[in-house]
């Protein structure tokens, strides 16, 4: 029985990538580093997952024997989060399409919300305060950043916000955008829909048990890219039920 569903942050709930690299290059500017991180450099070092350990594999490939540079990760990381709670506070960053109906739709068929997530909690509670106003706290359950030992592709992440939920992982679907994060999900037993996003056009989605470029919304159907097909294009949870009473 479909009891849950689990929502990756960065490039699923919305297209924070690029903000969280001018968040990036804000900081470095401020702090006097004279790098920047333009959309191509950024797209590689995507491959790593979580800020910070972003941050570390870039000075250590470009900087490798600069121990002061390396003390310096905290107060670099620290400055770029607060730079980007600033930037997602001010309105910046909606919702991707369908994510708000899909997540109407699971409230009042009380099957319950999650947020499995390498970004930083802070980010998230940013994000949802924006675009979940009044109050309102749709995910039951936020399992993010240094919560898990390891970051994606582990799956360590998703299987803290399965035991907070109290499901077990064949009892709910993750929804991703990226090959490590599919990797996680997968590795934690869930079964994943992949929603494509900016940075990851290129990305393999195998594994996944439909992709598609959005969940989509009513008169405005998404891409299909492989897998499961969604009636108008358009992933709704009745449609994830069905299939899910159907493996
Ligand atoms: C994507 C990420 C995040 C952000 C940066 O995470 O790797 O690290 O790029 O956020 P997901 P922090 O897709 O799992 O949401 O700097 O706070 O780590
Ligand atoms: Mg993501």
């Amino acid at each position: 029985m479909l009891r849950a569903l689990i929502f990756d942050v960065d490039g699923t709930l919305a297209e924070t990538e690029d903000l969280h690299r001018r968040a990036f290059n804000r900081a470095f500017a401020d702090l006097g580093l004279s790098w920047h991180w333009d959309p191509e450099l950024y797209a590689d070092l995507l491959a790593v997952m979580g800020g910070k350990e972003r941050l570390a594999h870039y000075v250590a490939t470009r900087h490798a024997d600069d121990a002061a540079l390396r003390a310096r990760m905290p107060e670099i990381h620290g400055l770029k989060t607060r730079i980007y709670g600033a930037l997602v506070a001010d309105g910046a960053l909606a919702l991707r399409p369908g994510v708000a109906r899909l997540v109407r739709e699971a409230r009042a068929d009380g099957v319950r919300l999650a947020v499995a997530t390498t970004t930083s909690r802070p980010n998230v509670d940013t994000l949802l305060a924006v675009n979940f106003p009044a109050g309102d706290r749709p995910f039951d359950v936020i399992a993010a950043g240094d919560e898990a030992a390891r970051k994606k592709p582990a799956p360590d992440i998703f299987n803290l916000a399965l035991r907070r939920l109290g499901v077990d992982p064949e009892d709910a679907i993750a929804i991703e955008d990226s090959t490590a994060g599919i990797r996680s999900a997968l590795d934690a037993g869930l079964p994943v829909l992949a929603t494509r996003s900016r940075y990851t056009e290129s990305h393999r989605l195998d594994g996944a048990f439909s992709a598609v470029s959005d969940l989509g919304e009513p008169g405005r159907p998404h891409r299909h890219v492989f897998g499961v097909p969604w009636p108008d294009g358009v992933v709704t949870l009745s449609g994830l039920k069905r299939w899910h009473a159907s493996i």
